[in-house]
């Protein structure tokens, strides 16, 4: 008997000293604001499509005054299914349709106006073009988002109370009507002459005050509760200061979000960086056009963004850690054109080539430091080509090397690499360098990283490459290296 005890409380203490050899090294805590989950989906969408089409497309303006006859929009051959399987072989995962512009003409018969489509000899008035897009992204698999202009230039009572209501109404029509939206995208542009139901006059309304934003947001949550607001303040994202395709190299995902609101003067450049103690996430979208105006025009059929170009704002939008929100206009058949078409296909043809083959998937990483020497936070994690694993050091470690030996010698073209951000953003400068002639040599620095940092460096044939953590708010935590 004595024997049995004895034998069962050795195998006690054996299973005791290996259960303590197993216990978790903590995961590092979250450092600063966080995305939310609504937020980390949008940044892994990258790439969103914009597609400003309307009464605009018909009169060759970019801006309606809102005195436009609906009798004036006729797509010949709308086919939104183009439109959405054109983008989604380009590698697009949303769109963004203005239902409303600034002149007001509403793409949706609205209960609220007659200032719509079911007033254009479309389809004899019965077409709906936002039930047409909302379908095709279902069916396509792309998420379907909704502007709607605040500044309505047709609208009589444009500047009082009872137009915030209709704006309002109209937000419940799309919201209740259509499906999920994933993103809805309030303009800044507001206020100025128009139409406004026949005074044409100047109107100017008190940008800050006058849409009482909170309770029309309030409202929409509570119709959908996982809608993203984009506007230049926010809340959930941010507008990036300008609509040239460019975020700064320099991205923080964090900004201060209560002073901020549509048309505040001089905050251009803060919305281009954010700020690394920003009180909240709120990440930078990346609008422009693939054309030099939004709307459509005949003479600018030449004036498509090539390939080339398109790369271009690739890199520095989500190159630099933003997701790039591209505008393509339908011409006036109601159809993408051909030049556009082309050269969307074009360019994701560019990214295939040029990110198709991760040279570092697989190749064998090591760390100047790993959090407690435990195997869930190894370098190993940076080349497993799964973005939720991740590299972290221990707390209060900010400076830190990596190493990616490829075994053998290969031509890098391009350096990527991307935060584990569900942890908060954290690296404020680095450095890479490449194996060669029997030294390091630098080949790229930048500031932050966050979601995805993509560098295209000089061409260099090397076996290894080193990755130096510089400086960084808190331990980094890196979930991904790539090599192309
Ligand atoms: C601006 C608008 O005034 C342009 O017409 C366009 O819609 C662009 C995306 O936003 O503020």
């Amino acid at each position: 008997m004595k024997k049995i005890i004895r034998y069962s409380f050795s195998i006690l203490l054996v299973a005791l000293a290996i259960s303590s050899c197993q216990t978790k090294v903590p995961a590092p805590a979250a450092i600063g604001p966080v995305p939310d989950a609504r937020q980390m989906a949008w940044h892994e969408m990258e790439m969103n499509a914009f597609i400003h089409f309307t009464i605009n497309t018909y009169t060759d303006k970019e801006w309606g005054f809102g005195d436009e006859s609906p009798a004036l929009f006729n797509p010949t051959n709308f086919d939104a299914e183009q439109w959405v399987s054109v983008l989604k072989d380009a590698g697009f995962k949303g769109v963004i349709l203005t239902c409303k512009h600034h002149d007001g003409f509403c793409l949706w018969p609205s209960e609220y106006t007659d200032h719509d489509i079911a007033e254009s000899p479309f389809e004899d008035g019965k077409g709906d073009i936002v039930k047409a897009v909302s379908d095709a992204c279902h069916k396509f698999g792309l998420k379907f988002g909704v502007y709607m202009s605040p500044w309505d230039r047709n609208r009589a009572d444009y500047g009082e109370a009872s137009y915030v209501e209709y704006y309002r109404n109209q937000l419940k029509e799309l919201f209740n009507n259509y499906g999920p939206v994933f993103e809805m995208w309030f303009d800044g542009a507001n206020g100025g002459d128009g139409y406004y139901g026949g005074a044409n006059e100047m109107r100017k309304i008190e940008r800050q005050t006058y849409y009482d934003w909170p309770t029309t947001l309030k409202m929409v949550h509570e119709i959908q509760p996982e809608v993203l607001f984009f506007s230049d303040g926010g809340p959930d994202l941010r507008w990036v200061g300008n609509e040239q395709g460019h975020v700064n190299a320099t991205n923080w995902n964090t900004i201060t979000t209560d002073t901020l609101y549509a048309g505040k003067s001089g905050i251009e450049d803060l919305l281009g960086t954010g700020s690394i103690d920003g009180k909240e996430w709120c990440p930078a979208e990346v609008n422009t056009s693939i054309r030099p105006g939004w709307f459509y025009h005949q003479s600018e059929d030449d004036k498509v963004k090539s390939p080339e170009v398109l790369f271009k704002l690739y890199m520095e939008s989500v190159g630099r850690g933003s997701t790039m929100l591209l505008n393509i206009p339908p011409d006036r058949r109601g159809l993408f054109h051909e030049n556009d078409v082309a050269s969307l296909q074009g360019f994701h043809k560019l990214i295939e080539e040029r990110f198709g083959n991760d040279l570092a998937k697989g190749a064998s990483a090591t760390a100047s430091e790993t959090r407690g020497d435990a195997a869930e936070y190894a370098a190993a994690n940076l080349v497993d080509g799964n973005k939720n694993t991740y590299w972290a050091t221990n707390d209060a470690t900010t400076a830190a090397s990596l190493e990616i030996d490829l075994g053998d010698a290969k031509e890098i073209h391009f350096v990527q690499l991307e935060e584990y951000i569900q942890l908060g953003q954290r690296v404020k400068t680095f450095k890479v360098e490449a194996f060669e002639n029997g030294q390091w040599k630098e080949i790229a620095n930048g500031t932050t990283i966050g979601y995805r940092r993509i560098l295209q460096v000089d061409p260099i044939t090397t076996s290894k490459v080193k990755i130096t953590i510089e400086d960084s708010k808190a331990c980094p935590v890196v979930s991904t290296v790539s090599l192309f």
